[in-house]
C-alpha cells in the first residue's frame, strides 16, 4: 500500500514537471508604439526552424508589417505588390555590418525568400524609396511577443525556469531583466531612448 503511494506520487510529480509552464507578461511603457519583447537564448538549448514563412510585404510604397518578430531560423518570403519596383536591404543583423545583405530588386507579385540564421534587429530599407523603412526582431528562441497599443504583451507557454528577457522597441534602447517562470511570470519595462 505505502509502496502504491509513492509511484503514484512519482508519477504525478513526473507528469507535472513535463508539463510546468507559463506565460510572461507584462506591460512597456515610456514611448508610444509596440514593442518586441524575447527570451534570450537559453544555453544549451536550440530549438528547430519555424516551417511556416512569413510575408513582409512592400505595398503603396511602404513595407507591410512595420514590425516583424521572428524565431531565428525562419525565413521569409519578400514579396513585391507594387506596380513600381522596389528593392530590400538590410546594413546589418544585430548591429553587425559583416551581416549586411541586398536581396536585389524584382517585379511586382513576386517574392523572395531569405532565411534568418542570426538573431538580432534587421533595420529594412527600399534603395529606391528612402523613405520606406520597416525592422524585423529576430529573437533567438520561440518565446517572443508585440505588445499591443498600451504596451501591454504576453508570451505564452515558456517552460518553467529562469530567464531574460530583452525589450526592443524603435528609437529606444534595448533593456534585459531576468525573470522566472514557475507556473507565470511578471516582467514590466520603462524604455528610454
Ligand atoms: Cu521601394
Amino acid at each position: 500500500m505505502r509502496r502504491k503511494g509513492f509511484m503514484l506520487a512519482v508519477l504525478l510529480a513526473g507528469l507535472c514537471g513535463a508539463a510546468w509552464s507559463g506565460d510572461i507578461e507584462g506591460k512597456v511603457t515610456g514611448m508610444k508604439g509596440h514593442s518586441v519583447v524575447y527570451v534570450d537564448a537559453v544555453a544549451g538549448k536550440t530549438f528547430p526552424a519555424p516551417k511556416d514563412h512569413p510575408v513582409m510585404d512592400q505595398k503603396g510604397l511602404m513595407f507591410v508589417p512595420h514590425i516583424m518578430v521572428v524565431q531565428q531560423g525562419t525565413t521569409v518570403d519578400f514579396l513585391n505588390s507594387d506596380s513600381v519596383q522596389h528593392n530590400v536591404f538590410w546594413p546589418s543583423v544585430g548591429g553587425d555590418k559583416k551581416a549586411t545583405h541586398n536581396l536585389g530588386t524584382w517585379p511586382k507579385g513576386e517574392k523572395r525568400p531569405f532565411t534568418f540564421d542570426k538573431a538580432g534587429v534587421v533595420p529594412l530599407f527600399c534603395n529606391v524609396h528612402p523613405d520606406m523603412s520597416a525592422y524585423i526582431i529576430v529573437s533567438p528562441t520561440p518565446y517572443f511577443a508585440e505588445s499591443d497599443d498600451s504596451g501591454n504583451y504576453k508570451i505564452k507557454d515558456v517552460p518553467d525556469g529562469s530567464y531574460t528577457v530583452t525589450v526592443w522597441h524603435e528609437g529606444a534602447k534595448n533593456q534585459s531583466k531576468p525573470v522566472t517562470v514557475s507556473g507565470s511570470g511578471t516582467v514590466d519595462f520603462t524604455l528610454t531612448k
